[in-house]
């Protein structure tokens, strides 16, 4: 089988990747990734010489260029990861995520409806629900929940979802979508809050929290997402979205403080920052449907997760080091200078 894994130099795409390679050695993957700020090649180092992998560097939006590969590949699955997925660079300037998010996947399920495919993969978000009330921890997202988004991002990524199933209907495009809540793990880009929070301690500079760091995210190791993926590609039904998440619930603060006792660093590192415009107070997935369906079930426990990622950041050092200058160096003087 060959699939199409697009936005694999990123964080999730990049350790789906290996978690097929390793676990399906005779499947081809092409990763099809226009390496943004927040592709890195290096991260796909360590596959590159894999006797079925292949790294074409391309826009999803570049009709011809997909087309092309299309074309060459003619892959059994494409599992869409490329996205614009940063909420805070979204807020600064929507433009690039509503073309990438949006358009981009429209012009992979024309190429897909063109050269003919078993199954389109949408890689979505939990964030297309909106947020839950923090005084109601009864509430959770299932995959009936009404679209109701807050950022520029999520609002593309919805757009994208509703864009998908009406492919479905409309062209009976096989397709699915999975919306997972927040992920941690190896690779996880420098500007997301728990890679940003470990560089900053090891580097011993302030720790900026948005408000009061009372928000709470749905923590999922990375790893445990990317099998649930592997799951719906080859057993999910068509035409159906399924809801990925841990219950594993935790305010920001909590997790600051955590990353500090584990780094041993001193809590006068935080300083509370001004709030993110619109920011999602609560977000909590309901995973029952792809645990009854198909027996998924989430098995990084967080206590281990978050150790886990803390020592691959202590042993990677060069990989975020090198992010973390140059071009992000600005980004990050934009971002929180005077906030
Ligand atoms: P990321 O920002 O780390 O990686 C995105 C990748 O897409 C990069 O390699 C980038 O170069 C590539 N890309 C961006 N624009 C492209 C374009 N126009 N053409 C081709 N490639 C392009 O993102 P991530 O955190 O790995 O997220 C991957 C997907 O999972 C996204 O669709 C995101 O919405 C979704 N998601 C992320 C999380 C999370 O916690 N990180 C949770 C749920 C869903
Ligand atoms: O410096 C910071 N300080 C801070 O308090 C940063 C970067 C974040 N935060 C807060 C904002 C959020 O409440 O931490 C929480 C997590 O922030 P992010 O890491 O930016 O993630 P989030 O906004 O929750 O979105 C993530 O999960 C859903 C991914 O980036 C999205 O791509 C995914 O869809």
């Amino acid at each position: 089988m060959t699939i199409i894994v697009t936005g694999g130099a990123g964080f999730i795409g990049s350790n789906f990747i290996f978690h097929m390679l390793d676990k399906y050695p005779d499947d081809r993957i092409v990763c099809l990734d226009k390496l943004t700020y927040a592709g890195n090649l290096s991260t796909l180092e360590p596959v590159m010489d894999h006797q079925n992998f292949r790294f074409v560097k391309a826009d999803i939006c570049d009709r011809e260029a997909v087309f092309k590969l299309f074309e060459e590949e003619k892959p059994q699955v494409v599992v869409n990861f490329a996205a614009e997925s940063h909420v805070d660079r979204s807020i600064d300037d929507p433009g690039i995520f509503l073309r990438t998010n949006i358009l981009g996947t429209q012009t992979l399920m024309d190429a897909c409806r063109k050269y003919g495919i078993v199954r389109y993969h949408q890689v979505s978000t939990d964030e297309v629900y909106g947020d839950l009330p923090l005084d109601r921890p009864d509430l959770f997202f299932t995959e009936t929940t009404p679209i109701h988004t807050s950022s520029p991002y999520s609002a593309s990524k919805a757009s994208a979802d509703l864009l998908v199933l009406a492919y479905h209907r409309t062209y009976g495009l096989p397709v699915t979508i999975s919306r997972c809540s927040n992920n941690y793990g190896p690779y996880h880009f420098p500007e997301k809050l728990i890679p940003l929070m470990i560089a900053n301690c090891l580097n011993d500079k302030p720790l900026p929290v948005y408000g009061e760091g009372l928000n709470v995210r749905d923590w999922l190791y990375v790893e445990d997402h990317c099998k649930a993926i592997d799951l719906i590609i080859r057993k999910g039904r068509v035409g159906e979205v399924y809801n990925i998440g841990g219950h594993n619930e935790m305010r920001n603060i909590d997790i600051v403080k955590l990353i500090c006792k584990t780094l041993g660093k001193p809590e006068s590192l935080i300083t509370y920052v001004a709030d993110r415009k619109g920011h999602d107070m609560r977000y909590a997935i309901d995973p029952a449907k792809i645990d009854r369906e198909l027996g998924w079930k989430p098995e990084t426990m967080f206590n281990d997760g978050i150790v886990k990622t803390i020592q691959w950041y202590l042993d990677h050092r060069a990989w975020w080091e090198e992010i973390i200058s140059g071009e992000y160096q600005q980004y990050y003087e934009n971002m929180y200078r005077g906030r």
